[in-house]
């Protein structure tokens, strides 16, 4: 039986989600749940959301238990660093990632207001304001090794790019040289492009 993902391409932790799968060289098959407006995924699951895997016949929900499970059966090129001590750490840092920086890309998304706008970009400023020291002097967050909390923070900053379309003000250098190794690490000819490679 094939492991197939229930898929959104616009979706950011859908693209973190094959991210994982493209590090760890696992086969999956796609479902477009576009093509059918969800009318498959919502027989398969009964809810909404993506990512959703068909895991050999097991349903598994959310990008943070799929990139887990992904782990424990195929745990080459793992996505957590070396000691329990960083592998708690990377664990907030992607929960972080997955809910704070979601709320502020919803934000500017739906900020249709000056007033709005304003408000988004001031909660966007502080996260990277934080983002900017926990990359200073560091290619990824635990040195040279790419890890979920890396993969969490790229596919919600991509989104911010390609979907919100608001850059990354260009005072934030660390951030930005952040984007250009993962843009390099996940082979993108431009950060503008999704990321939809079956492997790296
Ligand atoms: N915490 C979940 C969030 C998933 C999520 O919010 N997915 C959105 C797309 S980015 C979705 O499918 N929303 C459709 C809906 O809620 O109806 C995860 O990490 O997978």
């Amino acid at each position: 039986m094939a492991i197939k993902l229930f898929n959104s391409q616009t979706s950011m932790f859908c693209e973190k989600v094959r991210v994982v799968f493209a590090l760890k060289k696992v086969p999956y098959e796609v479902i477009d749940v576009r093509a059918d407006e969800r009318k498959s995924l919502l027989e398969y699951t009964q809810q909404r959301k993506v990512p959703t895997l068909n895991y050999n016949g097991e349903c598994v929900i959310d990008s943070t238990v799929i990139s887990a499970r992904l782990e424990k059966d195929h745990p080459q090129n793992s996505i957590y660093p070396d000691g329990a001590n960083n592998k708690g750490l990377c664990l907030a840092i992607e929960d972080w990632s997955d809910e704070v920086l979601v709320h502020a890309n919803h934000a500017m998304r739906r900020a249709d207001t000056p007033e709005a706008k304003q408000k988004a970009e001031a909660e966007w400023d502080t996260l990277f304001k934080t983002l900017e020291l926990m990359y200073a002097g560091k290619k990824y967050i635990f040195d040279n090794k790419m890890t979920i909390a890396d993969i969490s923070i790229f596919s919600q900053l991509h989104y911010l790019y390609t979907a919100v379309k608001y850059d990354v003000p260009a005072q934030y250098k660390n951030v930005h040289a952040f984007l250009e190794n993962m843009r390099q690490a996940l082979k993108l000819k431009s950060l503008a492009d999704s990321f939809d490679a079956p492997s790296l």
